[in-house]
């Protein structure tokens, strides 16, 4: 995986980000959760998983994600509650927040993200200060 893009801008971002919310606005069964097809070919793999109990993570490979190269990834979350969902935040080196699944919504989301060096955290918005994790980005 030595793919890199850089072509995922800001707008990509919310790109993907108006087609999520369109996909989770509607009733569960109709439409095929929204993947960002034509913004970039994704970069390396991260599964995040939320629920069905109180926990959360992001691994890689298998393995908890705890530091990572800057550089396009591709987050594929799956969410296993309803009262749970998955949001990423840069908490330091930028301002990025996304939910990338949504509170009242199961399923499986895919969202490519450029991250920038920083520290990131991810997060049940509900249950944030028990249910997170976090991880470098240098
Ligand atoms: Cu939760």
């Amino acid at each position: 995986m030595t793919t890199r893009t850089r072509e995922l801008t800001a707008a990509g971002v919310a790109v993907v980000l108006v087609a999520l919310a369109a996909a989770c606005g509607g009733s569960k069964s109709s439409a095929p959760p929204a993947t960002s097809t034509s913004a970039v070919g994704g970069g390396t793999r991260l599964t995040g998983t939320v629920g069905p109990g109180y926990t959360i993570s992001l691994t890689m490979g298998g393995r908890r994600v705890s530091t990572l190269k800057a550089g396009t990834y591709t987050f594929v979350v799956t969410d296993r509650a309803s009262i749970h969902g998955f949001t990423l935040e840069q908490e330091e080196g930028g301002d990025f927040e996304q939910d990338l699944t949504s509170v009242p919504s199961t399923g499986t989301e895919t969202v490519n993200v450029k991250l920038t060096k920083g520290e990131w955290k991810y997060y049940c918005p509900p249950h944030e200060s028990t249910m997170n994790g976090s991880f470098t980005v240098s």
